[in-house]
C-alpha cells in the first residue's frame, strides 16, 4: 500500500488530483485510517509492532504530500504568473478620443475673451416663459416683432426660448448692477431649415448695466472681441437696427478674411443699449419678489450672436446643418482636439 500511494502521489499531475489521493489513503474512511481502526481487533502482542508500522506508512504518504503539494503550488503560481504577464514594452491600442464640437470651440474662444474682460459667464433654461422670453423684453403679443422669431409652443404654454435675451430679465432680477455677464446656450425658432439657417442654434448674449454704460462702450466691447477672434487689425461695421428691448438698436459685422484671401462682412449678431421699457419691466419682477427696485436710471448696453457664423468661417463648414447631423465624418475633423 506504501509504495502504490507514494507512486499515485509522485504522479498526481494537479492539486484537486493530489486531494482525492490524500482522501483514499490518509482521508477520515481512508485505508491507512481504517488499518489503523483495525488495530483494535488484533490481539495485544501484534498491536504494538503493526501500529508502528502503519504510523511509519501514514507519516511517509504525509511527508510525500506535503512535497507534492508545495510542487504543484509552484508550478500552479508559475503557470498563473506566466499568463498573466504583462509584456510592457507592447505598443498601447488606440483608445477613441472625443473631441470639443466646432461650436463648443468656439464658445471656448469666445468665453475666454469676455473672461478676460471681467464678465461671468452664465446658462439658463431653454424652457422659458412668454413673459421672459417676450413681454419683459418689450415685445407685448401684438408686437409685430414676434413674427420675427418663430416660436415652438409648449403644450402647458410654456416655449423653446427663441433667444438667449430672457436671461438678461432673470439675471438682473436676481442680481444689483454694476454687472457684466455672457449667456451661452441653445436657441430654438420654427424656421424652414437653409445652409445659414437652423431651427436650433446657439446665441451668446452679452448685458453691462451700470452708471454711465454708453453706445461708445458698447462699440468698443465689440471691437474687443472682434479682435479677440480675428487678431489686432480686425474691423467691426454697425449698422441701425430695430430690437424692441433696445433702444437705439444696431446689427454687427466682423471682417473677416483667411489666408487664402477670401474675405467679407460677417454679419454676427444684434445689439443696443438696453431699452428703458426692460428696467422697467425688471424692477416689477423684483418688486412682486420683494427685492428693491435698483434699476431706474442704470444705463447698459446688449447684444446677440451666432456662433455658428464663426465656426462655419473658421472651419470651413458651408452648411449649419452639419454641426447637427451627427455625421462622424464632419465631427470626426474634431476629434482629440481641445
Ligand atoms: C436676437 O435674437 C436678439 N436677441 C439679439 C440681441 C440681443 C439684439 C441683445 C440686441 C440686444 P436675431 O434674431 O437677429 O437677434 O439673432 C441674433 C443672431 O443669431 C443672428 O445674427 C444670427 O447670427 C443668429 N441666428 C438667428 N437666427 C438663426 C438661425 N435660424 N440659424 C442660425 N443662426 C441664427
Amino acid at each position: 500500500m506504501r509504495e502504490e500511494a507514494l507512486q499515485a502521489i509522485q504522479e498526481a499531475p494537479d492539486l484537486g488530483t493530489l486531494q482525492s489521493v490524500k482522501t483514499r489513503y490518509v482521508g477520515k474512511s481512508g485505508l491507512v485510517t481504517r488499518e489503523l481502526g483495525a488495530l483494535g481487533k488484533l490481539p495485544p502482542e501484534e498491536r504494538k509492532a503493526r501500529g508502528a508500522e502503519i504510523n511509519a506508512v501514514r507519516q511517509a504518504i504525509d511527508a510525500a504530500l506535503g512535497e507534492r503539494e508545495a510542487v504543484l503550488k509552484r508550478a500552479a503560481l508559475d503557470a498563473r504568473l506566466a499568463s498573466e504577464a504583462l509584456d510592457v514594452t507592447l505598443p498601447g491600442l488606440p483608445l477613441p478620443a472625443g473631441g470639443l464640437h466646432p461650436i463648443n470651440r468656439v464658445y471656448e474662444d469666445l468665453t475666454g475673451i469676455f473672461g478676460r474682460l471681467g464678465y461671468a459667464v452664465i446658462e439658463g433654461p431653454e424652457v422659458e416663459d412668454e413673459h421672459h422670453n417676450f413681454e419683459a423684453l418689450n415685445v407685448p403679443w401684438y408686437h409685430p416683432a414676434r413674427d420675427l422669431q418663430d416660436t415652438f409652443w409648449l403644450e402647458d404654454g410654456r416655449l423653446l426660448r427663441t433667444h438667449t435675451s430672457p436671461m438678461q430679465v432673470r439675471y438682473m432680477v436676481d442680481h444689483e448692477p454694476p454687472l457684466k455677464i455672457v449667456v451661452r446656450g441653445k436657441v430654438y425658432r420654427y424656421e424652414a431649415t437653409d445652409a445659414t439657417h437652423e431651427a436650433m442654434f446657439h446665441q451668446l448674449e452679452g448685458l453691462v448695466v451700470g452708471d454711465g454704460i454708453s453706445m461708445a462702450d458698447l462699440k468698443g466691447t465689440v471691437a474687443e472681441m472682434a479682435r479677440g477672434l480675428y487678431g489686432p487689425t480686425a474691423r467691426v461695421r454697425f449698422q441701425p437696427s430695430y430690437y424692441p428691448f433696445t433702444e437705439p438698436g444696431a446689427d454687427f459685422a466682423v471682417w473677416w478674411e483667411n489666408p487664402r484671401g477670401e474675405s467679407k462682412w460677417l454679419e454676427l449678431g444684434g445689439c443696443g443699449m438696453v431699452h428703458p421699457s426692460v428696467f422697467r419691466a425688471v424692477d416689477d419682477l423684483r418688486e412682486a419678489a420683494g427685492k428693491p427696485r435698483v434699476y431706474e436710471g442704470k444705463t447698459g448696453f446688449a447684444f446677440g450672436l451666432g456662433p455658428e457664423r464663426i465656426a462655419m468661417l473658421k472651419y470651413g463648414i458651408p452648411d449649419i446643418r452639419y454641426f447637427y447631423a451627427n455625421d462622424p465624418r464632419v465631427l470626426g475633423q474634431f476629434r482629440g482636439e481641445l
